[in-house]
């Protein structure tokens, strides 16, 4: 028996595992107690790893569709399957022609993080989607215009607050995000234990409202009417103060004529919070030793995503709370971030901006390189000079996560080709045509690049693959695919790519890749930024550390973290306060009464893609519909009963659970659900098939500035089926 320690690379908490092999077979996974950062903290997803290195569903060999039928074929004849097709395509209809769609799991997969760029840029399309435009893309933008880097997300410092209010996140579900925290119950409880103070502001009364001292059952998208009264409160009793960042903000006065329209009694009607409450709510945060605000993806999916996500660090700036201990900090990651290496200076070409190419058909901006996957199926279905024809998807699932999925599923079955990254033969990659299957979390290396820069804690783990690699790795695929893109043909030299990855890497840090020899593959390249980091450590220093290294708290960074042009925090850019105005009309009109959809996460799901394992899905369907007593009676909904919910996007029946636990007006469906496809390979699933409630989410209505679907606050109609 030999025990393996790992990061979990499921989702943003980075817990450590403690994986028992004996041989290649897993005995066991456990939260690794030693762990420097989770200290033995792990989920029911964490634990199923066992489940999904053994799902026998679990693809392992490429597959190739002919005639409608699927093969498995070797790896050298699904890349030849690839070249065949896809060079001729680029050739006649250009880059723009392939689409790329990339999912929330490549974001966790360090090989698809460091080599799959190298594919999208021997493409180089314009069509670049991501599962950052169904979450959290309107964060990224007001990062990007606040303080110069869309990375620059500031988290709150969770271990050391006074004060937290939360709004439009579930971290005791969620287990956090934009906020790397193993183990946020123990960590909120610690808040309030030690005399500190929790508020959540969320349509439902979730698990962490539950464990809060206090839950505002907000009317779903009205945040950035909130807290734009809580900003008017705290400026016009004269309660802000910049503190240590008053040499580094700038538009507090223009901030000041923004916010007068948004009183308390102005807003109270609209967020269904009274008036009384938002002045006190603005008060204590104002007063707090330390507080931070924090808004996750209920604030971020939803119409005005960018303006929620903008005044939630307007009000950590004008109360000082930004950038001081026990407030909203920006973490310092070891590895591979904009932001930790100095500052450029130099042309205004390098400040940060938005927009710099449109999408094609809805006119909608790019935002960090992508465009919103909102408008995915119409740049396949609308004929027309770089009409999308091909669709490459990474670690994915558009046709589950993705607004008006039942448009998209249509779409994506006229394309010419369809390549699928995915370890399953599910909802999406049954409509392709190759798919290329990487190996299970366990047999990979990981370290966790993007999560790093948001954790409530500096630190670094490197995990070696557990178990001995029997495929190829995704980011050899990767490196082949960037070939074949090239002109290359099938058979690449991967080993020549990669040296010339190390060389760049190695460039961009005035550093010589032979410092890291004789590594190769991500290993090499990750070795290459840490020693280029900030805290100049070499791979090594993580190897000789299995539980974690931790670089210590979060500790301040502005000035040296700002990167906008003025080199101050710039509170009223216009490309954000330009959609003050749409806001600001809703003030003239009478509050919405109509039904409205929500979602709600599940502690053992993931997105759409963990059904497939027992251990996470035994008990009862949960893929229901949450409808307050008060709409049951008078939609005449029975517990138990199934409701037909429609929107302008779609229809879905749902079985019913009448609860108080969501508003009034609201309804609550999960996501991720639908698995009742007949060209899928998924049996677990499909018996737990549940319904797709993103058939509802309307692909039109997005975050304006951002393009990021709403998938909250969709108006509906229920009935009894
Ligand atoms: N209505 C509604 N819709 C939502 C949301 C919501 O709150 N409400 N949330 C949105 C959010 S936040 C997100 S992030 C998106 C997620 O949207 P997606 O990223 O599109 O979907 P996932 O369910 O994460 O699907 C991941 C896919 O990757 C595959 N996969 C798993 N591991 C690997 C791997 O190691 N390599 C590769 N190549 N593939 C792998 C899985 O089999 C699956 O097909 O959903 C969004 N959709
Ligand atoms: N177990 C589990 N963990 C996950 C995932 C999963 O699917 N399952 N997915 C992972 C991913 S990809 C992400 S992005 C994170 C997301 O992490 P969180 O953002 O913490 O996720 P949610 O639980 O969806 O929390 C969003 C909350 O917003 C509320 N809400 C809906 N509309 C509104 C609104 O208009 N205003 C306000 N104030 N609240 C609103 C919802 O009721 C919900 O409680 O979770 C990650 N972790
Ligand atoms: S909370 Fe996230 S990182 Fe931790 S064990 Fe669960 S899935 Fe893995
Ligand atoms: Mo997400």
């Amino acid at each position: 028996m030999t025990t393996a320690y790992l990061t979990c690379p499921l989702c943003e908490a980075t817990c450590g595992l403690a994986v028992t092999l004996e041989g290649k077979a897993i005995r066991s996974v456990r939260g690794d107690d030693e762990d420097a950062f989770s200290h033995g903290f792990i989920c029911p997803k964490g634990a199923s790893l066992k489940a999904l290195h053994e799902d026998p569903d679990r693809l392992r060999h490429p597959m190739v569709k002919r005639d409608g039928r699927w093969h498995e074929v070797s790896w050298d004849e699904a890349f030849e399957e690839v070249d065949r097709r896809l060079a001729p395509l680029i050739a006649e209809h250009g880059s723009d022609a392939v689409a790329f769609y990339l999912g929330n799991p490549s974001s966790h997969n360090l090989g698809v993080m460091l080599y799959g760029r190298a594919f999208y840029r021997a493409v180089g399309s314009h069509n670049i989607y991501t599962a950052g435009s169904v979450d959290q893309l309107p964060k990224h933008y007001s990062s990007g215009y606040l303080f110069g880097d869309p990375m620059s997300i500031p988290v709150p410092d969770l271990d050391r607050t006074h004060h937290l209010l939360l709004l439009g996140a579930n971290p005791l579900v969620s287990n956090g995000s934009l906020m790397t925290v193993p183990d946020a119950r123990g960590r909120l409880k610690a808040i309030r234990d030690r005399g500190g103070k929790v508020v959540v502001v969320d349509p439902r009364r979730t698990r962490t409202a539950e464990a809060a001292d206090e839950h505002h059952a907000i009317r779903p998208g009205t945040d950035a009417l909130l807290l734009f009264g809580l900003v008017n409160v705290i400026l016009r009793e004269g309660l802000a103060d910049l503190g240590h960042l008053a040499d580094h903000v700038t538009g507090l006065d223009a901030l000041a004529g923004l916010a007068a329209p948004f009183t308390p009694d102005a807003v109270a009607a609209h967020t269904g919070i009274a008036a009384s409450d938002i002045e006190r709510m603005a008060r204590e945060l104002a007063a707090a030793e330390s507080a931070a605000v924090y808004g996750r993806i209920g604030t971020t999916t939803q119409i005005f995503g960018t303006l929620a996500s903008w005044l939630v660090d307007v009000l950590n700036v004008i109360t000082g709370n930004l950038d001081r201990p026990g407030g909203a900090m920006f973490p310092l990651a070891a590895a591979g971030q904009t932001n930790s290496v100095p500052a450029q200076g130099g042309p205004p070409s390098r400040v940060w901006r938005h927009g710099r190419w449109r999408s094609r058909v809805r006119d909608l901006p790019e935002v960090m390189g992508e465009l919103p996957v909102a408008t995915l199926a119409e740049e396949i279905l609308t004929p027309g000079q770089g009409q999308v024809r091909a669709l490459v998807v990474v670690g994915g699932n558009p046709c589950l996560s993705t607004p008006n999925a039942d448009r998209l599923r249509e779409a994506v079955q006229t394309l010419d080709l369809m390549v699928s990254l995915d370890v399953y033969l599910n909802e999406t990659s049954e409509h392709a045509d190759v798919i290329l299957p990487g190996p299970p979390p366990l047999e990979r290396d990981h370290y966790d690049v993007t999560f790093t820069q948001l954790s409530v804690r500096n630190m670094a783990n490197w995990s070696p693959a557990a178990v001995e690699m029997d495929q190829p790795q995704e980011w050899q695929t990767l490196l082949r695919l960037a070939g074949i893109a090239a002109g290359q043909g099938a058979n690449v030299d991967i080993e020549a790519l990669d040296d010339l990855m190390a060389a760049q890497t190695a460039a961009r840090y005035g550093l010589d890749p032979a410092v890291s020899s004789p590594r190769r593959g991500p290993a090499r390249l990750l070795d290459l930024m840490l020693r280029g980091g900030p805290y100049e450590l070499t791979l090594a220093d993580l190897e000789a550390a299995p539980h974690g290294v931790d670089l210590g708290p979060l500790a301040p960074r502005v000035p040296e973290v700002l990167r906008t042009a003025s080199g101050t925090i710039e509170l009223t850019a216009p490309a954000i306060t330009g959609d003050v105005p749409r806001l600001a009309s809703l003030l003239d009109t009478a509050p919405v009464e109509g039904l409205v959809l929500i979602g709600r996460r599940q502690l053992s799901s993931n997105n759409s893609w963990m059904h497939n394992l027992t251990p996470l899905v035994r008990g009862a369907n949960t893929c229901t519909a949450h409808v307050h007593p008060d709409d049951a009676a008078r939609f005449g909904l029975h517990d138990g009963g199934d409701a037909v919910v429609r929107s302008r996007a779609g229809s879905v029946t749902v079985p019913v659970q009448v609860t108080d636990t969501v508003r009034p007006g609201v309804v609550s469906i999960p996501h991720g659900w639908g698995h009742s496809t007949p060209g899928a390979r998924t049996a677990v699933a499909a018996a737990h098939a549940g319904v797709n409630s993103n058939v509802l989410a309307d692909d039109l209505l997005v975050d304006v500035l951002t393009g990021t679907a709403a998938l909250n606050g969709i108006p509906i109609t229920v009935s009894p089926a």
